[in-house]
């Protein structure tokens, strides 16, 4: 790495802090939102004390990624550094989105059968099935409750609305055909990446890179139908990268960096490495993976892994993962700046996410 690169990335990483420092120190204000919307209706004591300690719980603790994008886009919107106010309101947005996808996780792990989510027991192992199911709930319905609260007079309120009950559904559209796709892979054995491709835009694309984009093309006042267009397009592709990621972290990577253990193989789900196994398996190979994907034992799990690294699925990836920086790359290049939209949004993004082993 040059000198210059190297100084800029290390400006970029200081800012990256500093942006995610002053954004947990706002998660108070979400927190008193909720204890006020609580009061308002008089809510009983026993609901507070289990309805706030899951809030935290289930919203802190992660990257922070998806409400580090809000500020760090609406700053490439605006072109310069935010007024206070503005900070403000594109970090509510982004815990807004951060709840979201503590709700989804929380059912997520019911779903999948998981055990740890970032370095603890998952919820539903703490509080039980039921309570899980409900604080999720919960937790989804106070957003827009909460963004009533903060964004009552904002110009665009009911197209954030709009948008986070639209990304809402179509994340659980996605995870609905995740679950479906495995039921499916046990009557009749098979995985393409045709089916892939819809799970991880709806399950992951949308909330994690559409929304928070979106959120500061509304705050920007920027919002036009071409800019739309471009960051669905590039979330997509984003999204892709991300949730493949996702998959292999799921099989080689390891607790200590991600906080969670891998289900994908027990839970029969249709990864991006079980894609690509059956593509190019030979029929004895076919034979092994009809065998063991899918059964909840540590002997298949291994044959499974093993089986990955005969068919050299780890070296496949780094190819696919080459193509995708291409095709990223590409995209973002691509961009008309002229609509409103910003090549550097995607590409901070992109950087954020590259590489990643968490
Ligand atoms: C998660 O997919 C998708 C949502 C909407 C939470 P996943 O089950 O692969 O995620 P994880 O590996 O974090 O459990
Ligand atoms: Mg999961
Ligand atoms: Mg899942
Ligand atoms: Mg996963």
């Amino acid at each position: 790495m040059k000198h210059d690169e190297l100084r800029d990335t290390i400006k970029e990483d200081r800012e990256k802090i500093d942006i995610k420092q002053k954004l947990r120190q706002l998660f108070p204000v979400v927190l008193e939102g909720l204890e006020q919307i609580l009061d308002e209706l008089n809510c009983l004591q026993s609901i507070k004390n289990t309805l706030i300690p899951s809030l935290q719980r289930n919203t802190l603790g992660g990257k922070n990624n998806r409400s580090l994008c809000v500020v760090e886009s609406l700053k490439s919107l605006l072109g310069r550094d935010l007024r206070e106010n503005e900070f403000r309101e594109a970090a509510l947005l982004g815990w807004l989105i951060e709840i979201l996808q503590g709700c989804f996780l929380m059912a997520d792990d019911i779903m999948d059968n998981s055990t740890k989510r970032r370095g603890l027991e998952c919820w539903y192992r703490e509080v039980g099935v039921a309570r899980a199911f409900n604080d999720s709930q919960l937790l989804e319905a106070c957003i827009p409750l909460l963004l009533r609260k903060f964004y009552k007079n904002h110009p665009f309120y009911v197209e954030l609305l709009e948008l986070f009950r639209e990304v809402t559904f179509l994340t659980e559209l996605g995870e609905q055909k995740d679950l479906l796709s495995s039921a499916e892979a046990r009557r009749v054995f098979s995985f393409d990446f045709e089916n892939y491709d819809f799970i991880v835009t709806y399950k992951t694309a949308f909330y994690s890179f559409y929304l928070p984009v979106k959120c500061a093309l509304l705050l920007s006042g920027n919002l036009n139908e071409f800019a739309d267009a471009t960051t669905k397009k590039l979330s997509k592709l984003l999204g892709y990268y991300f949730q493949a990621q996702d998959d292999y972290l799921d099989c080689f990577g390891d607790y200590a960096s991600l906080g969670k253990v891998g289900m994908d193989i027990e839970d029969n789900k249709c990864t991006w490495l079980v894609c690509q196994a059956q593509m190019i398996a030979n029929a004895d190979q076919l034979m092994c993976l009809e065998m063991h994907y899918g059964r909840r034992n540590q002997d298949s799990v291994s044959k499974i892994k093993q089986l990955y690294r005969e068919l050299d699925i780890p070296s496949m990836y780094q190819n696919f993962v080459e193509a995708m920086v291409e095709k990223i790359m590409t995209g973002i290049n691509d961009i008309d700046e002229d609509t409103g939209i910003k090549k550097i949004i995607f590409y901070k993004f992109f950087k954020l996410i590259h590489k990643r082993s968490r």
